[in-house]
């Protein structure tokens, strides 16, 4: 299969590095083995880097490696790719997928890993052409990475990766894409239940995210800390308050769980938000906390937690989109 990745930030990068160093190697499976992949992303220096010198991924052991990786800025080079995995901010996704649509045919498998709710849907819109789209496939990942200078990302953690379809159990397809990046060695799975994943991402992303971009600490922090361990857990709870209200069965003691594992496995990580606050790039916060709030309003429940959350850094950002200065170019999801 042909798979192109949208967004070159650190976790487009990582996905689009581990899948070409796979590309010639047998599958699990005949149909799950990779035989080409796009890195599609903005002009910009990591772009560049890339084309020059290849993608050099930093594991956590301290070893390196680089990578050769077919990098794009033209949307024409996605044509003929069999899936695309969308990893730019949640922001950018309709601004992102719209130059892709004459590319892109029925039978296309379009995957978002994007954090935040209403990913799938922006790029549903974006990608429609003449009434006819491509599917598009809910996804979470868990791994952690980050992009440090131009054409180098360190994987600060290994995480899972889980596909699924919004209405449907998983078809063949999705097994033979999640079985491609498993081999590659990036452990996916592709599962019935994907609503629930997103959930308890979600929750993960409501805690972590504003809590490190705030108190301006890595994640593991939010494990260590007493103070923003608590906090963590008010905005979990809440998050868990409202998936239930939509009909999503996830637990309030597997949220927490996941959030501490999260904040371990990734524990040298700088969350995506705080290396938006601290590069001046608009943050996730809408998508994440904010769509809580809003998931929350329509069902009249009440999530004090994730409203402050997203009032503090909605101000932080307003003070730097007021002042624009940042480079923005060590971001770790927009395209980039
Ligand atoms: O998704 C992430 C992010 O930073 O956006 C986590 C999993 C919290 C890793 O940093």
């Amino acid at each position: 299969m042909r798979i192109a990745i949208v967004g070159a930030g650190a976790m487009g990068s990582l996905v689009a590095g581990r899948l070409a160093a796979a590309v010639g190697k047998p599958g699990i499976h005949p149909d799950s083995a990779v035989d080409g992949v796009v890195l599609y992303g903005r002009p910009s220096a990591h772009l560049d880097a890339i084309r020059g010198n290849g993608l050099t991924i930093v594991e956590r052991s301290g070893a390196s490696r680089a990578i050769p990786v077919s990098a794009t800025t033209e949307a024409a080079d996605v044509e003929g790719c069999d899936v695309v995995v969308v990893l730019v901010k949640a922001w950018a996704s309709a601004e992102a997928a719209a130059p892709l649509r004459p590319y892109l045919t029925r039978d296309t498998v379009v995957i978002t890993l994007q954090n935040g709710l209403g990913n799938a849907s922006a790029l549903r819109s974006a990608l429609l052409r003449d009434g006819v789209r491509p599917h598009v496939y809910l996804g979470v990942t868990t791994q952690g990475a980050m992009r440090t200078e131009p054409g180098v990302i360190v994987h600060t953690g290994s995480g899972i990766t889980a596909l699924g379809r919004r209405t449907n159990p998983v078809n063949t397809q999705l097994r033979d894409i999640a079985n491609a990046m498993t081999s590659s060695g990036l452990q996916t799975v592709a599962v019935d239940d994907i609503h629930r994943w997103v959930w308890r991402k979600l929750a993960v992303n409501a805690a972590i995210n504003p809590l490190t971009a705030l108190a301006g600490v890595e994640n593991s922090v939010i494990s260590t800390d007493p103070g923003l361990r608590a906090a963590a857990e008010a905005v979990a709870r809440e998050v868990v308050a409202v998936g239930k209200a939509t009909g999503v069965k996830i637990d309030l003691k597997e949220v927490l769980a996941a959030i501490d594992d999260v904040a371990r496995a990734t524990g040298d990580n700088r969350s995506s938000m705080l290396v938006d606050v601290e590069t001046g790039t608009p943050t996730e916060i809408d998508a994440i906390n904010g769509a809580v709030v809003s998931e929350a309003r329509r069902h009249a429940i009440k999530v004090p937690a994730n409203q402050l959350m997203t009032a503090l850094v909605r101000a932080r950002e307003g003070r730097y989109q007021a002042d624009p200065g940042g480079d923005g170019d060590l971001d770790t999801g927009a395209i980039a």
